[in-house]
């Protein structure tokens, strides 16, 4: 049980894989009752309010439970000392605390489904809706405070981050040499540390209002609700940059790898790009709010300035495409979910630069073209590059491989699976179906019934992938060797002076 305890990075990061991989769990049985309620006509379980909770559990589980451990917690923890030639994290003990304030985190907000009548706001948790007239009780609270908490953890792990990046690179790797998974988790955490704190000003403001009679919300008294959706914006659009750098980074690595090149394919204008993205990801909140009643020339500066993300993102598309130009690349089960990140992250992509519009905006918010949109960019963007970041690395954490043939299968499985799913929820948001309800028009039933169809496939390449899990560590076949895996490990970047640390990384742990 000493590993419970833990300060070094990789159990760290090991423990924020395993958490991470059962908080995707939880939050695909949470989908699946989803999709069970909207695959067939009429009403399943018989409660607005429970589907909600439902739909509001899901989106909190996956994203603060699952995406983000995963991607920052388990990879970053991981790979960053590893990349920058460091001994580990520069606060080992904060690193743990940050670990170990999530599993509380998850308690209190599974906790606020349980008792009362649970958070059924959505992700977003919007007043009036979630004050006290819509939802008494102390589910919402709950929620916030789980929120608290996740935030605390997140806070104290960008602050570990960039003081690991800061400060911990081997002696003579000047910025500009810092491998592109590095400086996505560099910015990913700058990105935290500023937003987050206005998600925490948000709710507790929120708490105050539900509990302590304050009016910051609430017209009758002074306030004003519009003044929660800026704040939660200001904080959530970076967020959703949040869930997706540390991805662009792992699937820069795994492009660079694959090809055979030494490295991506401008690596300079990959570092500008998501620095742009990180930058402009501030000042384009209100694309989330173009309903409320703004100005026209407010619209018109957040549609534009929305629009010109699309041009460091093109940048990172069109270098991955690069990198891999001209190779005759050998198609590995890493390689394949590389491959559909770039293709299906970029049909995601599209749809936000159609949403961008204040204009169209205003016919397609709060549809299921939103679902459909934020589905691509997170389940097939971000999930599909933790994906392919476990099945990369998965080798260098276990010294065990999995069974390439049948990953290849499974990718191919999950790919149909959630194209299945979430195509189909661009033609129902066209047609009008909005989100956020338990039964729709007998209209809508065709392309529900192919979505929930599609859920199925994607939860069985899911159990397909734990076999495959289990396979690998109960046969026991031993990962390439270890000169062999930190030679791999070197084309990460073109940094020569890493080279011994790298051979010094020990496949099997000893302990
Ligand atoms: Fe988004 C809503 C716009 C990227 C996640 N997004 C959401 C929500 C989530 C989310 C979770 O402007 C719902 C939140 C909720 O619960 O209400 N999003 C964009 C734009 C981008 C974008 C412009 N989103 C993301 C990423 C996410 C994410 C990344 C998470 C991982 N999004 C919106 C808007 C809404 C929205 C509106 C509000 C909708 C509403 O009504 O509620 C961009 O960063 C995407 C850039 C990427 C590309 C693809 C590659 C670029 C290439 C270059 C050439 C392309 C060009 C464009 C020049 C653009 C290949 C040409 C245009 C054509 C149509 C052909
Ligand atoms: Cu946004």
């Amino acid at each position: 049980m000493k590993w419970l305890w833990s300060c070094n990075h990789k159990d760290i990061g090991t423990l924020y894989l395993i958490a991470g991989a059962w908080a995707g769990m939880v939050g695909t049985g949470l989908s699946m009752i989803i999709r069970m309620e909207l695959g067939q006509a009429g009403s399943l379980i018989g409660d607005d309010q429970i589907y909600n909770v439902v739909v509001t559990a899901h989106a909190f589980v996956m994203i603060f439970f699952m995406v983000m451990p995963i991607l920052i917690g388990g990879f970053g923890n991981w790979l960053v000392p590893l990349m920058l030639g460091a001994a580990d994290m520069a606060f080992p003990r904060m690193n743990n605390m940050s670990f170990w304030f999530l599993l509380p985190a998850l308690v209190m907000l599974l906790s606020s489904s349980l008792v009362e009548s649970g958070a059924g706001t959505g992700w977003t948790v919007y007043p009036p809706l979630s004050s006290n007239i819509a939802h008494a009780g102390s589910s919402v609270d709950f929620a916030i405070f789980s929120l608290h908490l996740a935030g605390v953890s997140s806070i104290l792990g960008a602050v570990n981050f960039i003081s690991t990046l800061g400060n911990l690179r081997a002696f003579g790797m000047i910025l500009d040499r810092m491998p592109l998974f590095a400086w996505a988790v560099l910015i990913t955490a700058i990105l935290l540390l500023l937003s987050l704190p206005v998600l925490a000003g948000a709710i507790t403001m929120l708490l105050t209002d539900r509990n302590l009679n304050s009016s910051f919300y609430d017209a009758g008294g002074g306030g004003d609700p519009i003044l929660y959706q800026h704040l939660f914006w200001f904080f959530g659009h970076p967020e959703v940059y949040i869930l997706i750098l540390p991805g662009f980074g792992l699937i820069s690595h795994i492009v660079a790898q694959e090809s055979g090149k030494k490295e991506t394919f401008g690596v300079l204008g990959m570092i500008y790009a998501m620095l742009a993205i990180g930058v402009l990801g501030f000042v384009v909140w209100a694309h989330h709010m173009f309903t409320v009643g703004m100005d026209a020339d407010t619209r018109a500066y957040f549609t534009s300035a929305t629009m010109i993300i699309a041009v460091p993102t093109g940048i990172k598309i069109f270098s991955w495409l690069g990198t891999l130009h001209g190779v005759r690349f050998s198609l590995s089960p890493s390689l394949y979910w590389a491959l559909g990140f770039i293709f299906l992250f970029t049909v995601g992509g599209l749809t936000g630069v159609v949403l961008s519009n204040s204009s169209l905006d205003v016919v397609l918010h709060d549809t299921y073209y939103v679902v459909a949109h934020f589905h691509y960019v997170l389940s097939m963007g971000a999930v599909f590059a933790l994906m392919g970041a476990f099945v990369n690395w998965f080798p260098l954490m276990t010294g065990l491989t999995m069974n390439p043939k049948w990953l290849k299968i499974q990718f191919c499985i999950m790919f149909v699976g959630v194209n299945l799913t979430f195509f189909p929820m661009h033609f129902l948001g066209l047609a009008g179906m909005p989100r956020r309800y338990s039964d729709y028009p007998d209209f809508f039933l065709y392309w529900n019934v192919v979505a929930s169809l599609g859920s199925i496939v994607s939860v069985i390449s899911v159990m397909f992938f734990l076999f495959i899990i289990w396979e690998a560590f109960s046969s026991h076949r031993p990962a390439m060797s270890s000169a062999h895996l930190s030679s791999s490990l070197e084309m990460m970047h073109s940094f020569p002076p890493l080279n011994h640390s790298y051979s010094s990384i020990p496949v099997v742990s000893s302990k």
